[in-house]
């Protein structure tokens, strides 16, 4: 297909000082190609069964945009395994100063961190892993500058949670947590919050008041474009969904640069933009 990367199964070793886990300076991602079973995985909405081809298309033009953007990206093979392991944001929190590969809190994709510890390990010293029962998915992870915020969801929990506070606090990151249990048009604390460099949350409405954000400058998502809450600041860009007009107005009075992508086939599967790669 046009476009689409190559495939390779690891990352070759090289210089970890040269990398910063930042917003801007950050140099590399990692993704992994969807199967052809895509659309047997998880999902909590009916929206629609994904199309395969258009998967693959949608797929490719976020890997072209994650180069567009200057990173070096690193596409793992599919696994048919693991049907949702395209999402790979959801096997690590990666840092500058470590990594912490996760317990995902579904039971289907546990599995689907091993090939990505193996993949990128040589990257991170230190790197932790997790231990039952605690779980976390990283799509409940936001990282804004040293301060890490942890939803606690139907993925992560309470447990998960105080692991990897622990984790974060010995590699010197403050954290707190946010319960979004209650909320059921999200999956995950980042399908709600994304931070996307320059002191700024874009926040779903209904999370805007939340005190914890009360330092930040917010873009407030209104609820009919609450999927777009979901962003990723990329270098001087921010990679956005396409079809929410109001939340790519706001981001360019804000002075950010959307980058648009077609993520139909992905929200059928309650994945958005992060979830696609561990950017590092
Ligand atoms: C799941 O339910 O686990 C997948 N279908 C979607 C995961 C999306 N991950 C993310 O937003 N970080």
């Amino acid at each position: 297909m046009r476009g689409m990367p190559n495939s390779i199964n690891s990352v070759e070793a090289c210089d970890v000082s040269m990398f910063r886990k930042d917003l801007i300076l950050f140099k590399r991602a990692i993704g992994r190609t969807p199967g052809a079973n895509f659309a047997t995985g998880l999902t909590t909405v009916d929206i629609g069964i994904p199309a395969f081809d258009l998967v693959m298309t949608q797929y490719a033009a976020y890997c072209e945009a994650l180069r567009e953007c200057g990173l070096e990206l690193t596409v793992l093979d599919a696994d048919l395994r693991y049907p949702d392991s395209t999402f790979i944001e959801d096997t690590a929190v990666l840092t500058a100063r470590g990594a912490i590969f996760t317990r995902p809190g579904a039971a289907s994709r546990e599995g689907e961190v091993e090939s990505v510890r193996a993949a990128i390990s040589a990257f991170f010293q230190p790197a932790f892993s997790m231990d039952a029962p605690g779980t976390v998915d990283g799509g409940d992870i936001c990282e804004a500058e040293d301060h890490f915020f942890i939803g606690i969801s139907q993925r992560t929990n309470e447990e998960g949670a105080r692991q990897l506070a622990s984790h974060l606090a010995g590699l010197g990151y403050t954290s707190s947590t946010i319960d979004v249990r209650e909320m059921t048009t999200i999956l995950h604390l980042k399908s709600g919050i994304s931070y996307i460099g320059d002191n700024t949350l874009v926040v779903m409405d209904e999370m805007a008041e939340n005190e914890q954000f009360r330092d930040f400058t917010r873009i407030v998502v209104s609820a009919d474009e609450s999927y777009a809450a979901n962003c990723v600041r990329v270098k001087d860009r921010v990679l956005v969904a396409d079809g929410y007009p109001q939340m790519t107005g706001m981001l360019r009075s804000h002075g950010f640069d959307p980058l648009i992508l077609d993520m139909s086939e992905f929200q059928k599967m309650d994945g958005g933009l992060s979830c696609l790669s561990l950017r590092f």
